[in-house]
């Protein structure tokens, strides 16, 4: 392998050109990356979203049949798997793609092949996923999949879709937390200092971390059911000396550190929303990066809460109860340090404010019923009841989905250069707002009502029809409000680039460039001395010092083979679904040969020369 300044000398002046579909494909900009996926998750929630309106109507009347209890079961699992890991994860992953490289002051990330091939091992394994309503049923033992419900002996081919398929993603997912904690450790800008990083770049940090150590153990646990349903191993089957609960610990083990690497980065979102918005600096930022800190570590040592109803004995569970309930603490300061901010603050009411605002009591709404539920003795009756949906819902809708539109309408104008109109945005918050709550609020009466989750129908007698079609009349009021979120993506993009590249009077970096982003992000990498550079420089009326003296820039050349590579590990899973074994070994070594080779032709990317603004400032 050539050194580095190797390298760089012998790179060519032109990048390889692609054109159209395959510009995309080939693209190793984290920009464009960051977009295909949040394209991607918009894409995936239109299926999430279309199973939980089927959902919602088969529950609209008692003994009503409008799914089969074998489609429900299918039905509300994909829901489940879908909107985490289809939805959640990668539209935030999309963000911090989009966004991170521009906060801390970098070119790009610091393995952008790599990073294709995470960005296509999620939507070819999301799509695997869906081929299974094709190939013999969806899964459908919930999206936490329990043993021994999972086992051959229970359950269809779903099963080998939802192994194999969350192994394919989640290898893409590993791969992204590698790239973003060494991209995010190496390559600030000079003087960007970890406490002088922006809030969003932080949760990002937190939840790379949260992620590498999160998946480990879900993938232990799918190699093990994989092993079980295709060559007979015994892991969970308690009859041959296995442990039933094994599959349970490891998965809560992932499962907690999962909804908060789901909602840290909507943390993040809204704490530079807020600020932006109030125009004032975060309040209490050290605190903030630290509270995100905590929330990490104990999000590891509470996944037995998800497990009260197993009979694990009185201390076990006491003790997991008092760390879960920990975590209300750091959640706490957050919210209080939000609240802070936006005190005394000239608040501007745009769809992106509203959205952040909206979060805030939402999101504390999911975090008191947590608390509810941590109580052992309380959840040992609301457990598996339409209570904890109304839990993970105001956390997840009323958290991560929330945080992840005001993120939306808040960095449009930086990804695509235009500006989502305002007036439907409104339209778009207030049916959102007010269909979810119609939707989920009543689950909780139902819930405390004893309506169990994951029942197909129910019988008339038990008075829980009214709140249920309440619950049904909120989803498509929901519906409505992302219909017109759709609508408002057409015109605005039916319309020419706003090419506005500061419309909020932003604070951070990316605010900083102009509109589109160059392809190289920054024609010289800037020079950081204050937290909020940025805001710091627009007020004394001067731009941002640059680090380095203008000169031709170095780019990685884009490649066909992230793709090519995530076809082949996809290939592997349809051979090993189908019990060809051979098959899948040797599309297995295809994919290892693809990447060797990535090592022995070495790319040597390529220059650009920028054109950098009288004054030398970056611009
Ligand atoms: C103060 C913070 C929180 C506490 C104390 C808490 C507590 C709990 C407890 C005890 C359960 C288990 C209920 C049961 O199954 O009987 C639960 C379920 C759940 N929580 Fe939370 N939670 C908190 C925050 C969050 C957040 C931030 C998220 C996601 C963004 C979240 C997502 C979920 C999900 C998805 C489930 C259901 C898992 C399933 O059974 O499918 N929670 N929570
Ligand atoms: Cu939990």
């Amino acid at each position: 392998m050539a050194a580095i300044t190797e390298r760089v000398a012998l790179a060519h002046e032109s990048a390889p050109a692609y054109h159209g579909i395959w510009a995309w494909l080939a693209s190793v900009d984290h920009k464009k990356i960051g977009i295909m996926y949040i394209y991607a998750a918009l894409f995936f929630m239109a299926f999430g979203g279309f199973e939980a309106l089927a959902i919602r109507v088969q529950l609209w009347s008692p003994d009503n049949h409008v799914l089969t209890a074998q489609a429900f079961n299918e039905f509300f699992t994909m829901h489940g798997v879908t909107m985490i890991f289809l939805v959640a994860m990668p539209i935030l992953i999309g963000y911090v793609n989009a966004i991170v490289p521009l906060q801390i002051g970098a070119r790009d990330v610091a393995f952008p092949r790599m990073n294709a091939l995470s960005l296509w091992l999620f939507v070819l394994g999301g799509l695997f996923l869906y081929t299974s309503f094709m190939m013999g049923g969806a899964p459908d033992a919930g999206w936490f999949n329990y043993a021994p419900l999972s086992g051959a002996a229970y359950s269809g081919p779903g099963i080998d879709f939802y192994d194999i398929g969350l192994q394919i993603t989640g290898i893409g997912t590993l791969m992204t937390a590698v790239n973003f904690l060494v991209t995010i450790l190496n390559m600030r800008a000079p003087g960007m200092r970890l406490l002088r990083m922006p809030m969003f770049t932080w949760s990002a940090l937190i939840t790379m971390l949260l992620i590498l150590f999160a998946f480990p153990p879900i993938t232990v646990d799918l190699i093990m059911q994989m092993l079980g349903r295709l060559f007979h191993a015994r892991f969970f089957d308690v009859a041959l000396g296995g442990n039933v609960l094994l599959w349970q610990n490891l998965f809560w083990i992932f499962g907690h550190p999962e909804v908060y690497i789901v909602i840290l980065p909507a943390f993040g979102i809204v704490s530079e929303v807020i600020p932006t918005f109030a125009r004032k600096p975060l309040f209490g930022y050290e605190s903030m990066a630290m509270a995100l800190s905590v929330i990490a570590f104990l999000s590891f040592m509470v996944w037995t809460h998800h497990m009260f109803a197993d009979g694990l004995g009185p201390i076990v569970n006491s003790i997991f109860a008092i760390t879960s309930m920990l975590i209300a603490v750091p959640t706490g300061i957050k919210i209080f340090n939000w609240l802070a901010t936006l005190w005394g603050g000239q608040i501007r009411f745009t769809t992106a404010s509203m959205y952040a605002l909206a979060f805030i009591p939402l999101f504390v709404i999911g975090g008191v019923s947590g608390v509810m539920l941590a109580m052992a003795p309380a959840d040992l009756q609301l457990n598996d009841s339409y209570f904890v949906v109304a839990h993970f819902h105001y956390v997840l809708f009323g958290g991560t989905l929330m945080g992840a539109l005001a993120g939306l309408y808040y960095w449009f104008p930086r990804i695509w250069g235009r500006i989502l109109d305002d007036r439907l945005g409104k339209w778009n918050f207030w049916l959102v707002f007010i269909g979810f709550n119609v939707t989920f609020f009543p689950m909780h009466f139902l819930g405390l009502d004893g309506m169990p989750r994951r029942i197909s129908t129910y019988a008339a007698g038990y008075g829980w029809t009214f709140l249920n079609q309440l619950s049904t009349i909120g989803a498509f009021i929901l519906l409505a409000g992302m219909l017109i979120l759709l609508w408002n993506f057409i015109i605005t993009f039916a319309r020419k680039p706003d090419a506005v590249a500061d419309p909020w009077d932003g604070r951070s970096l990316e605010w900083s460039l102009p509109s589109p982003v160059p392809e190289y992000n920054f024609a010289q990498l800037p020079l950081i001395e204050d937290r909020d550079a940025f805001w710091v420089a627009k007020q004394e009326g001067r731009p941002i010092q640059a680090a380095e003296p203008p000169g031709p820039i170095h780019m990685p050349s884009p490649s066909l083979s992230p793709f090519f590579i995530a076809l082949t590990v996809v290939g592997a899973g349809y051979m090993a679904l189908l019990h060809i074994d051979m098959g899948a070994l040797l599309l297995m070594i295809a994919a290892f040969v693809q990447i060797a080779l990535q090592l022995v032709h070495e790319d040597r990317g390529y220059h650009v020369h920028p054109q950098v603004p009288q004054g030398g400032a970056a611009d």
